[in-house]
């Protein structure tokens, strides 16, 4: 009996240790890749955006589009104004983040991107890039524009800056 009895613990021990294995082995990455998301949402982050200034109604399309000549025209509705689109135009971070946004400007009229709430402010000449860096410092919801007059009040966008989660 007692012979038999130790066989019996020396097997459900072994039968526990390959059980403590295969938990181990499951439960691992799981743990790892939890502590992966959380030092991802805690610790602020780089955040690279490229943003396309693009020509959405100019006067260049003014052979494409015949409606546009009398757009365009005195007392039109596009009259003194072109529309431009920022493209993408919502961005969206965590506070704290560091953000590098580069503005590609493929047409031939500078533009800008000017975010007043986080002091940002740079001008794109036609035909070339330009970057800025700034971080995240405040939550919430930041219209960011082209200031070139004529680019007004088409020419805008979106900066959502989130709190951190866990925070
Ligand atoms: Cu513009």
């Amino acid at each position: 009996m007692r012979g038999h009895g130790m066989r019996l613990t020396r097997r459900h021990a072994l039968a526990a240790g390959i059980l403590g294995l295969l938990l181990t082995a499951l439960l691992l990455p799981a743990l790892s890749g939890a502590a992966a998301a959380n030092d991802g949402t805690t610790a602020p982050q780089n955040r690279n955006f490229t943003v396309a200034a693009v020509p959405l109604l100019v006067h260049e399309q003014t052979g494409i589009f015949g409606f546009l000549q009398q757009d365009f025209a005195p007392g039109g509705v596009l009259d003194g104004k072109e529309v431009y689109g920022f493209n993408p135009s919502q961005l969206s971070v965590l506070k704290g983040d560091r953000v590098h946004v580069t503005v590609v400007n493929p047409t031939n009229d500078p533009h800008s991107f000017t975010l007043p709430d986080l002091g940002v402010n740079v001008i794109i000449d036609g035909g070339q890039a330009n970057g800025v860096s700034f971080v995240a410092s405040r939550v919430g919801a930041f219209t960011f524009v082209c200031t070139v007059a004529e680019h007004q009040p088409y020419m805008t966008g979106q900066l959502v800056v989130m709190p951190r989660p866990l925070e």
